[in-house]
């Protein structure tokens, strides 16, 4: 990825979501102060870069306007910056793109992949910034209803190739664009199992680096839950997160997307040490 320079491992990207409401830590920093605090001590814990969100995308959230978006976010990104950290914004919006990239962010992440906000791809192209384009299926408010897939691998894979066509025709350079399989946006557990299974496959089909973001997703609480079939709970779901962080690693990705940064840094270095390994014979 050009801009990135190499790290011979799996970046580990940090949340800091600025949100009331987002699904996994929702309420925990929603004012900035306290998300800065959170994201200067997610880089402590070895973060190589920092995701800031000012609009839930949780299943069933609702929007907020582009003035509060801005209000949550713009205080964050530029103490982030000044610490000098490396700052992604996740965001729908070209306007909250566009202020943000004037204020040193440096990839814009976009969970619609360019289909909420028309002027999206072309504000990126011009800025010359990174992108992922993510899958999903619509808005957040109703998109489980659209977890409907013949074969969730190739439907991605298609979907996802048209995002990323879109963003190629825009002007963004092949060299700074990510793409992502999406999961838990439009999709049950067994889809988003079935696509972190063929994560090499998506990258090589895609011919893009990938970024996943699993962390504390339903699917993981649906895999851990008790013997009374109740779900584990998002705050539980941290060690799993760190094996599929390990295991994405191996497979290839270019970044994990985590809340709990610590582990999944520890899981990188465990599985670069590995593949180094591996590669010696
Ligand atoms: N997931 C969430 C938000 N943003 N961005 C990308 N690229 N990939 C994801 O999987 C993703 C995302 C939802 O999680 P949160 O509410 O805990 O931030």
């Amino acid at each position: 990825m050009a801009g990135f320079p190499s790290l011979g491992r799996t970046r580990v990207m940090g949340v800091v979501n600025v949100t009331p409401d987002s699904f996994s830590d929702g309420g925990q920093h929603d004012d900035p102060a306290g998300a800065v605090r959170h994201g200067l001590r997610l880089l402590d814990e070895g973060a190589d870069m920092l995701d800031v969100g000012g609009e839930s995308t949780r299943p069933g959230a609702g929007r907020v306007s582009l003035d509060e978006e801005l209000a949550r976010v713009l205080p964050v990104v530029d103490a982030l910056v000044a610490a000098g950290a490396v700052v992604s914004i996740d965001t729908v919006r070209a306007a909250v793109a566009a202020a943000v990239i004037e204020r040193g962010v440096v990839l814009v992440n976009d969970v619609s992949g360019g289909t909420a906000d028309p002027a999206m791809h072309e504000v990126v192209a011009a800025a010359g910034v990174a992108y992922v384009a993510m899958h999903g299926r619509g808005p957040s408010a109703d998109m489980q209803a659209r977890a409907q897939y013949d074969d969730v691998v190739a439907d991605v894979c298609t979907e996802l190739a048209a995002r990323r066509d879109a963003a190629l025709a825009a002007g963004i350079p092949r060299d700074r664009l990510l793409l992502d399989p999406g999961l838990g946006f439009a999709k049950e557990a067994e889809h988003n199992w079935s696509l972190l299974g063929a994560l090499p496959e998506l990258a090589l089909t895609l011919g893009r680096p990938l970024l996943v973001g699993a962390s504390r997703k339903a699917f993981l609480g649906r895999l851990l839950a008790s013997s009374t079939g109740d779900a584990r709970p998002p705050a539980g779901r941290d060690e799993a997160t760190a094996a599929v962080t390990a295991l994405a690693a191996r497979a290839g990705a270019w970044a994990v997307r985590v809340h709990d940064v610590r582990a999944s840094a520890d899981a990188v270095r465990v599985a670069a040490a590995w593949d180094r390994a591996a590669t010696r014979g």
